[in-house]
């Protein structure tokens, strides 16, 4: 399966490939409702994997059919929470973003996940957003055409830059997860995405 580099909603082109060999699993856009009134396009994303990275699922799933895989949930959780080099790429598409508004929408979507895992993994999920939060200054602006890169790295470290400058790395694998799981886990920001990704994904393991 190939992957169109462009979003349809949005018209955001992405590159085929960041970070020295990762490439394009799958392409979306995050909305928000406005006082449930309107949606608006918030930013574009694409997501990429390390091919190779990838292979590390193929000792238990290299026999299981793409059909098979394509839905399988625990396909995606493994994917989720293994070593596999991979980033998401926003492309800010709506240019008035307050500090105040990705605060909000960051508490909700990631802190929820950072609570949900670690019901089976203790750790400090209010440290750990601490810790992603000091990454930001309160007067960072994210005009139209920003772009931030969140990956992760070998090791279970997240790494955040802004338009190619990098703000910092964070070891922790539920930080990890708890990212990538809002693009392809199991309540995606963008359902079509998140299938587009996981045949991707699929369709790697075998070639
Ligand atoms: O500003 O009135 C508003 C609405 C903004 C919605 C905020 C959604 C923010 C999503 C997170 C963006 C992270 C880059
Ligand atoms: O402040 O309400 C809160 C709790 C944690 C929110 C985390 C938001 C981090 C997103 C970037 C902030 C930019 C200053
Ligand atoms: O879309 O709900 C979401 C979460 C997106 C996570 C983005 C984190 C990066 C925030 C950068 C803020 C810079 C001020």
């Amino acid at each position: 399966a190939s992957c169109s580099p462009v979003e349809s909603r949005t018209g955001e082109v992405f590159p085929e490939e960041v970070d020295g060999g990762r490439r394009l699993l799958g392409v979306g856009v995050r909305r928000t409702n406005v006082l449930g009134l309107k949606s608006i396009d918030v930013y574009a994303f694409g997501v990429y994997a390390d091919d190779s990275d990838i292979k590390k699922l193929n000792e238990k799933y290299g026999t299981a059919s793409l059909s098979e895989l394509k839905d399988k949930k625990e396909f995606i959780a493994d994917a989720l929470e293994s070593d596999i080099r991979m980033t998401v790429r926003l492309q800010i598409v709506y240019g008035r973003l307050s500090i105040r508004s990705v605060r909000n929408a960051f508490a909700k979507s990631v802190g929820t996940r950072l609570q949900k895992f670690s019901a089976s993994e203790p750790s400090d999920t209010d440290e750990l957003l601490q810790k992603f939060v000091s990454l930001f200054r309160d007067d960072q602006k994210l005009p139209k055409g920003s772009v931030i890169e969140l990956s992760r790295e070998e090791g279970y470290v997240l790494r955040t830059r802004i338009d190619g400058e990098e703000l910092g790395q964070i070891q922790s694998k539920l930080l990890c997860k708890s990212i990538l799981d809002l693009y392809f886990g199991e309540d995606p920001l963008d359902k079509n995405a998140k299938q587009e990704i996981q045949l991707n994904l699929a369709g790697r393991l075998k070639i």
